[in-house]
Order: structure tokens, then sequence, then C-alpha cells
């Protein structure tokens, strides 16, 4: 047969079309649910959500407007080191890049943001938690609570952000400080942080009390209760 002269019957036209949207499917992990994080490398978008290139901004309808030589950080509880960080003594703290997805409860999510500021494990090594600390809480400039785990809280890609995209973080988006905890829903990565909490137990924070899951794994799709 000479290759000019060549065309697929009908029945090869059309297992050409099923065979490319079972691939598109494929690369788009359709059908798959939150159950094979086992291999989350295979997806980058957890279940249910869907990308957005704008960076929405949700709170209580409160932004305080802190001062930069008003602002203090203060971290308590069951540490050996209790400390209150003014504006310079945060940034005489070790100071990390990180780049990080965000993955919101209402279901949006945005790549690559690069945050600026002290990694939470920079931060653990200057208060040193006692041994009986298990949970951590942080309080916010408007009223804001929430908590994790202290194991979650010592992951090495937690960090206290003061930059994003090599701007200071903007007030809306919780500077002059927020907390950055990229493997949860965005609702525990505290705006405004004012005070962090080390406690032997666990204290539900705003979200929490009002039906949101207690931790908040996109890949398992901990959204509520
Ligand atoms: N202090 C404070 N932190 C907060 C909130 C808030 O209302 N107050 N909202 C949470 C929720 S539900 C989300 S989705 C993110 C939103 O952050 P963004 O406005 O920068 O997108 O902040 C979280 N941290
Ligand atoms: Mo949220």
């Amino acid at each position: 047969m000479s290759g000019d002269d060549y065309k697929p019957g009908l029945l090869g036209q059309i297992k050409d079309k099923l065979i490319s949207s079972k691939q598109q499917w494929a690369k788009d992990g359709r059908l798959l649910t939150g159950e094979a994080a086992s291999a989350p490398q295979a997806r980058r978008l957890p279940p249910g959500q869907r990308l957005v290139r704008d960076w929405p901004v949700l709170d209580l309808g409160v932004q305080p407007n802190i001062l930069l030589d008003k602002w203090q950080l203060s971290v308590g509880g069951l540490v050996a080191n209790p400390v209150k960080l003014g504006w310079n003594d945060f940034l005489d703290l070790p100071q990390t890049d990180t780049v990080s997805d965000i993955h919101c409860v209402t279901a949006w999510s945005r790549y690559d943001n690069r945050w600026a500021g002290v990694l939470a494990r920079d931060l653990l090594k200057l208060v040193k938690p006692r041994p009986e600390a298990r949970h951590v809480v942080f309080q916010s400039y408007d009223g804001y609570a929430t908590n994790v785990t202290l194991e979650h809280f010592s992951a090495p890609d937690v960090l206290l952000a003061h930059s994003w995209e090599g701007d200071p973080l903007k007030r809306e988006h919780g500077g002059p400080v927020r907390v950055v905890m990229p493997r949860w829903y965005f609702w525990k990565s505290a705006k405004w942080v004012k005070h962090i909490a080390f406690l032997d137990r666990d204290a539900p924070g705003y979200w929490e009390v009002r039906g949101y899951h207690n931790e908040g794994d996109p890949w398992k799709e901990d959204r509520y209760g």
C-alpha cells in the first residue's frame, strides 16, 4: 500500500479519537479520587479543586492594620524559652525562601507562591518545646485562631512569611506576618499572626469549632467534620 492514498476507515478514525481522549483523561487524572494520595506526584491539583491565577482574599471582615514598630509575635505555653519578638528580632532570625501551592477549602488552588520568612523549624530551635507539648494554636490580631499538631507544625515547609513574590506581604493577605502551612487547606495558615501557643491538649480554632475538619488534608478532602 502506498502511503499517499492510505486513509483510516471509519472505524480507525473513531478509535483514534477514543485513544487520544483516554490519553488526555490519564494525563488529567480523570476519575481518580483523593485515595490515590499514595502517589501524589502523579497529579498536582487535589480532588475537587480548580486552579486560579489571581489570589482571592478571605477573612472575617476585619483586616487589622499593624504598624511594624507596634508589631509583636509572642511564642509561649509549653516551651523552655518563651519569646516576644519585635520586627527587628524577627528579621534577625534565619531567613528562608520557599515555593508552595495554596489549596483553599472553598475549592481554589494557586500554584507556585514564592514566600520569604522564618521556618517553623527555626522558631522551634529558638523556643524549644517541652516534651509534653503536642499541639500548637495560632492566634491572630483579628481574633482568628486555628490549631495544628506540633508534628504538623514541625514539617520542613512550614513558614512564618513576611514576603510574597519578593514584596512585603500585603495587609489583606495577612501582613506583616502570616503562617504558611502548604500541606493543609489554607484556613490553617493564620494571617496577622500574633501569638503561637504550645499545648499538651488540642484546642480547635475558629473554623474547627464551626464544622471544618480538625486537620484539613487536601489530598484526603478533609474539608468538613
Ligand atoms: N487571621 C486570619 N487568618 C486567616 C483567616 C482569617 O479570617 N483570619 N482566614 C483563613 C482562610 S479560611 C483562608 S482561605 C486564608 C485566606 O488567605 P488569603 O486571604 O491570603 O487568600 O486565610 C486563613 N487565615
Ligand atoms: Mo478558606
